[in-house]
């Protein structure tokens, strides 16, 4: 009976708190028009209707809004990054073009993540980090954008095992919330593109790069 009661304390504590990221798409400005509500990602809209539509959007947590489908290199990434539930129009350049959605890191901001990404401005491929990883294997030297959710610094290397030059990246706290994020294209980081072989949990460089919004 004890055990029962706790797991339902512990599920509606869940609910009420809403950790999971969710965004709505919308076909007209200021939330008007058709919707969309998406939890979890979407590569390519078209196959839902929902291509090249989309003109303002409400969404809690932090998301990757691109301009072709399968997240893949188009003319924009719109990033979307909230600790609340938040609503806004996308610029004008930006608008009647989305064709895929994905959430940064595991879709909880709580959870402490290194997200690499294959191209600029979080496009391509993916590879989610939660350890220390002394060779990146398949994700060796194509890293171009780095994410951080959860209030962990991470150290990133040229060469596998923690060796060659490197730059720790410290997430920074959102005003008002308790939530971490960073977000760092390699070229800011000081790193040619396509060198990170391996990661490491923490601040091990001497070399140190926070992330302002
Ligand atoms: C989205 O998340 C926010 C924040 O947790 C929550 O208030 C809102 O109800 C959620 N919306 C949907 C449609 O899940
Ligand atoms: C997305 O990627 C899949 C798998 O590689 C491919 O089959 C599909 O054609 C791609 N879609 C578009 C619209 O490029
Ligand atoms: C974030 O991490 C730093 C360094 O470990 C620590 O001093 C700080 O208390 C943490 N903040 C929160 C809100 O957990
Ligand atoms: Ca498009």
């Amino acid at each position: 009976m004890m055990m029962f009661t706790l797991a339902i304390v512990f599920s509606l504590a869940l609910a009420v708190n809403g950790v999971g990221f969710n965004i709505t798409l919308y076909s007209g400005l200021d939330q008007t028009g058709a919707s969309l509500l998406l939890l979890e990602p979407n590569h390519d809209l078209g196959t839902i209707g929902f291509e090249d539509v989309t003109k303002s959007i409400c969404g809690y947590g932090a998301w990757l809004l691109y301009e072709d489908p399968n997240y893949s290199d188009g003319q924009f990434t719109h990033l979307l990054v909230t600790p609340f539930y938040a609503c806004e129009n996308l610029p004008d350049t930006r608008q009647d073009k989305v064709s895929s959605v994905r959430f940064i890191g595991t879709g909880n901001f709580y959870n402490e993540v290194l997200t690499l990404y294959e191209h600029p401005e979080g496009a391509g491929g993916e590879y989610l980090v939660v350890r220390d990883e002394d060779n990146l294997f398949n994700f060796n030297d194509v890293t171009s954008t780095v994410a951080v959710t959860g209030n962990s610094s991470w150290t990133l290397y040229h060469d596998q095992y923690y060796e060659g030059s490197s730059v720790c990246v410290v997430p920074s706290n959102i005003e008002n919330s308790d939530v971490f994020f960073g977000y760092f294209s390699i070229d800011d980081l000081g790193f040619q593109n396509d060198q990170v072989s391996s990661v490491r949990k923490g601040c091990f460089s001497a070399d140190i790069k926070y992330f302002e919004f």
